[in-house]
């Protein structure tokens, strides 16, 4: 048993941190026995950072690493029928979400004053009133200085609509009419691909970055298939 350590589910979508979202959607894809604990106590995290897991009597952070390490062990199978072509191809789609769309998400709301406006009512739902407006006003500001770093935020909202317009569209030219990323069947690929797309396209409200995903319904439909075969 697996016991998994995360964010609780928001904003109409299983996990709202897409690295969270992608962990679970992999622990299901192989079928490897989980237990949830929800929370935001970041103290016990071995990274300071959702998720991680206790396994095996160990405490493992990082998605990418536990992920590594289950295909290594536990999830051989989950990858096995891939050729190293595919693995190339698997291992770069992962990056571009994990560490690419990733941040454009995080954009989308920590900093786009459409999608700040509603995380803030919905994030801090659980902290009591009169801390809730000083925890959001520190933690965006934290989150900014992270978007500034990692650079994304040096440019333009426009720039940035359409940097992501070419990760978007760059997956779903690769989908195509395939259910699944490498085909008929779902790999690890689809974790991090379903986790920041269920975001991207799913998540409530609405932001500039759901409305640039409505132009690939085939992204849409895949989320709706994934969520059909994993969540309900
Ligand atoms: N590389 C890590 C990144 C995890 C990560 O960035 N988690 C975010 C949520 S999506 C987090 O815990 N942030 C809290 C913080 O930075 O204080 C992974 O893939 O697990």
């Amino acid at each position: 048993m697996i016991d998994l350590y995360q964010f609780p589910p928001s904003l109409g979508v299983p996990n709202a941190s897409s690295l969270c979202l992608k962990l679970e959607t992999f622990l299901k894809i192989a079928g490897l026995d989980y237990r949830n604990h929800y929370g935001a106590d970041l103290r016990n995290a071995p990274k300071s950072k959702m998720p991680y897991v206790v396994m095996n009597g160990k405490v493992l952070g990082d998605s990418e690493l536990i992920i590594e390490h289950l295909l290594a062990n536990e999830a051989k199978q989950v990858d096995a029928w891939l050729t190293q072509e595919q693995k190339a191809i698997s291992k770069s789609f992962s990056r571009l979400c994990n560490e690419h769309l990733y941040w454009v998400l995080v954009y989308s709301r920590w900093q786009d004053d459409t999608g700040w406006a509603h995380i803030k009512q919905e994030f801090f739902k659980p902290l009591p009133g009169i801390i809730r407006p000083l925890v959001a006003t520190v933690l965006r500001r934290k989150i900014k200085r992270d978007l500034w770093g990692q650079g994304l935020s040096r440019h333009s909202a426009k720039e940035i609509w359409q940097i992501a317009d070419k990760d978007l569209q760059a997956l779903s030219f690769y989908l195509a009419d395939k259910s699944y990323m490498m085909g008929e069947q779902p790999c690890s690929v689809d974790a991090s691909v379903f986790g920041v797309l269920a975001n991207v396209c799913l998540s409530k409200p609405s932001t500039p970055l759901t409305q640039l995903s409505h132009n690939y319904p085939n992204l849409n439909q895949y989320c709706d298939r994934m969520m059909a075969r994993f969540y309900e």
